[in-house]
């Protein structure tokens, strides 16, 4: 039975990954900050299965430690402080958890899982402000973000320790993946929730940002997919993974208030506390390598993506869920 290791499992893609994993025969730890019962309870169903093993990824000894105890021949590192907007309030820490982190796993792979094979969760900021359209594996690296600057580090890093040290170690430069499990800060979700409050007479108004920024929305348990078939890749390389589809939030809006017979344009308000000091306007993918290399695809469109969120906060609320 082969064994995957997880950081950060409790978030979003580490709630599709495990179970993947779990019902391909893996035995899969999970590593997180919490303790295991709080773990295991924020995540559900998806839990089943899992072995939880608690440390922090800055503390670059519990890691070694925890790779010679576990002897994983899969590593994905998905933790990180993954807020763009939240690595602005706090850059140190976000480049201590999210740079530094990365590059502490890299140490403790070389050191004493050097045949493991380790996928890093990338994103599609380190592009930051890109001269074309859509992005793809040759894009330069340019962020324009503390979080975009911090995966960028983790990016050179990784193909430094692959080049270097041999290790089977590649980027998966994920563009925006949703789900019903996205936590409620990011835009997606925050939108879909104030559907289903606003649907239940709890609120009247959604205060949001630019609503005229363009992303590329794909669902995130293709995005766990996508990691899964990059590590049983031959020999190890980089990919971009994304629909090749870009939105703006305000069409997010429209089709999310939409799906509950409601006009974004009576509730939505403008706010500036929710503008970026700098943000990239249009980010889109190109994901043609994936699809060749991998046999990956996407399964969910836009709008059924929408839909899912919105039907599955609406379930919340009506569950009597303060959202
Ligand atoms: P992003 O996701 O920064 O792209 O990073 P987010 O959903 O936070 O923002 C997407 C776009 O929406 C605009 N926006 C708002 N965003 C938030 N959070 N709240 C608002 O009220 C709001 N109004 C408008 C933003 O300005 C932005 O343009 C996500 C994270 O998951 C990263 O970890 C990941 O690496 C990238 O996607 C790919």
């Amino acid at each position: 039975m082969p064994t995957a290791l997880i950081t950060g499992v409790t978030g979003q893609d580490g709630c599709y990954l495990a179970p993947r994993l779990r019902q391909q025969g893996y035995r899969v730890v999970g590593l997180t900050r919490q303790a295991p019962e709080a773990a295991a309870a924020s995540m559900g169903d998806a839990a089943e299965g899992i072995e939880f093993a608690r440390a922090d990824v800055r503390d670059a000894a519990a890691l070694v430690a925890l790779l010679r105890r576990v002897a994983p021949h899969e590593i994905y590192h998905l933790a990180s402080q993954s807020g763009v907007r939240a690595s602005w309030d706090d850059p140190v820490h976000t480049a201590e958890v999210t740079a530094l982190g990365a590059l502490g796993v890299l140490e403790a792979v070389r050191a004493e899982a050097p045949t493991a094979r380790l996928l890093m969760a990338s994103s599609s900021e380190i592009f930051g402000r890109p001269p074309q359209s859509p992005q793809s594996e040759t894009t330069p690296v340019a962020p324009v973000t503390p979080y975009g600057a911090s995966k960028a580090f983790a990016y050179h890093l990784t193909c430094s320790y692959r080049d270097v040290h041999g290790l089977h170690a590649s980027s998966a430069i994920l563009f925006n993946h949703e789900s019903p499990r996205r936590g409620i800060d990011f835009v997606t979700r925050k939108i879909t929730a104030g559907v289903a409050r606003i649907a239940a007479g709890i609120d009247r108004e959604l205060p949001l940002g630019n609503l005229e920024a363009r992303r590329d929305w794909g669902f995130a348990g293709d995005y766990a997919d996508a990691m899964w078939r990059m590590l049983q890749q031959a020999s190890p390389s980089d990919f971009v993974i994304g629909t090749g589809e870009t939105h703006s939030v305000r069409e997010f809006c429209e089709a999310a208030f939409g799906a509950a017979g409601l006009d974004y344009r009576q509730h939505v308000v403008e706010d500036e506390r929710f503008l970026r000091p700098a943000d990239a306007r249009t980010l889109v993918a190109d994901a043609r390598r994936a699809h060749a290399k991998l046999g990956w695809q996407t399964t969910v469109t836009f709008d059924a993506l929408v839909r899912m969120m919105v039907e599955a906060d609406l379930r919340r609320v009506e569950g009597g869920e303060v959202l």
